[in-house]
């Protein structure tokens, strides 16, 4: 006798292993993509939704940009592929440039890789490999944050903060990590509009820290300025400058990971110009290539870069992968910079966020909702979860919207919104009305 989900099983869902999916649910009742273009989506069965998250915060140009097909298209026509090491080819040098040109000043050199999880561990281990360059061997301690999210890596899952994303491996990760708090504190910041005044203090945590480990144990600290996966946590008002300082006067790193926040999510090119604080490093993916190719970055400032051009000559960091500047990936981020350079779309969300932040806090007072908060074009509505049952509510709303239209993305009882960047006004108020029809039932 078959079981209920078994009657309903698709022998040709079987093989297909989703990530972060409830797999038999799912396969109970698919979802299924068939097409893009500019803001929208469109189902197997036709339906067009309007894409209220930029893909997974990747498409920032909207989808189906001819610019980067095309460029793709002729990349693979004249080299479909390039080994990575000792070899070069030009757009490898052209888009490592490009990214130091937009990058905040004295980030200037450029390592590649193929995801953000990778990005993050490549981070990790050229700060620790900086610090033991420098004969300083024995900072190796790394810094994260609770609910943070910076992939799947083992370094990634080390000095994340998700605890579903530990637990399984929790004997195998990285021995030396520490977390700072979060910064979410709704008691006194709910409703907040973009940057929360309370909290600047919680990075005195790493105060706390270096004098419970000795700055001279610590290499780096990771933070992304915005967490994104966890349900958009703007940094309080002074945070992020004061974490700056402090890894200043104690020698550590400071990271940031901005793998969501970067190519003008948050109303400039990057959150670091945006908030005014430069990091060491800096970790990109997702909007690098319009979300098209796989690819990701690490940003590395001169000095940090500079100190492994010293010593013997002789590869100077043991890392890299077999499609780092993959010349595919490369040719899609040159065009998709093109496209966001052309269309403005890298400063685009200060200009709508005005408009974006009014439609988010409408939300405001309607059943269920604790809380509302949003900076560029990043939203976040924090919904009561329904006793007993942490993230139903979330994951109700969430199918919902999508019956109706617009695909938005759910993490617990939190629902994030962040669209492609070259979205329109009139789009803006039925991403928030549907929102807003599903929440009122
Ligand atoms: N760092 C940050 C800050 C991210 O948001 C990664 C690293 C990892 O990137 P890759 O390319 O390895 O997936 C991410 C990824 C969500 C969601 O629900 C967000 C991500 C991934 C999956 C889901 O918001 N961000």
């Amino acid at each position: 006798m078959a079981t209920p989900s078994e009657a309903f099983r698709r022998p040709e869902l079987e093989a297909y292993w989703l990530p972060f999916t409830p797999n038999r649910q799912f396969k109970s009742s698919p979802r299924l993509l068939e097409r893009a273009a500019g803001m929208y989506y469109w189902t197997a069965d036709g339906r067009q939704i309007l894409d209220g998250v930029a893909g997974l915060w990747c498409v920032n140009a909207g989808h189906g940009r001819r610019e980067i097909t095309a460029a793709v298209a002729a990349q693979l026509e004249t080299m479909d592929y390039a080994p990575p090491f000792q070899m070069g080819h030009t757009s490898a040098f052209r888009l490592a440039n490009e990214l130091a040109r937009i990058a905040p000043a004295g980030l200037d050199h450029v390592f590649f890789t193929n995801s953000g999880s990778e990005s993050v561990d490549t981070a990790l281990k050229i700060a620790l490999a900086y610090h033991r360059t420098r004969g300083d061997a024995t900072r190796t301690r790394l810094i994260g944050r609770e609910r943070a999210y910076h992939g799947v890596g083992f370094g990634g899952i080390s000095v994340g903060g998700i605890a579903a994303n530990r637990r399984m491996w929790s004997g195998a990760l990285l021995p030396a990590v520490d977390h700072l708090r979060d910064t979410h504190d709704p008691a006194r910041n709910a409703f907040t509009r973009g940057q929360p005044s309370h909290g600047a203090e919680l990075a005195d945590e790493l105060e706390r820290l270096v004098a419970l480990h000795d700055a001279a144990s610590i290499a780096a600290v990771i933070v992304e300025p915005i967490a994104g996966s966890t349900g958009v946590l703007i940094p309080p008002r002074g945070y992020l400058e004061r974490l700056r300082k402090i890894c200043d006067r104690h020698g550590i790193l400071l990271i940031f990971d901005e793998v969501i926040t970067g190519f003008g999510r948050t109303g400039a090119p990057f959150a670091a110009q945006e908030f005014g604080v430069t990091p060491d490093l800096m970790t990109l993916a997702k909007g690098l290539t319009n979300g098209c190719v796989p690819m990701g970055a690490v940003l590395v400032s001169h000095a940090v870069h500079d100190a492994f051009m010293h010593g013997p000559e002789g590869i100077e960091l043991f890392h890299g992968y077999t499609y780092s500047a993959h010349p595919v990936a490369c040719a899609a981020a040159l065009a998709a910079l093109g496209v966001y350079e052309r269309e403005g779309l890298l400063t685009r969300a200060r200009t709508l966020a005005p408009h974006w932040e009014q439609a988010a806090h409408a939300l405001r007072g309607l059943p269920h909702v604790l809380d509302v908060r949003n900076y560029g074009l990043i939203a976040a509505v924090e919904l009561a979860a329904l006793p007993g049952k942490p993230g139903a509510r979330g994951f109700d709303v969430y199918l919902r919207c999508f019956e109706r239209g617009v695909l938005v993305r759910q993490t617990a009882d939190t629902i994030a919104l962040s669209p492609p960047l070259s979205i329109e006004r009139a789009q803006i108020d039925l991403l928030f009305e549907t929102l807003s029809a599903v929440l009122r039932g």
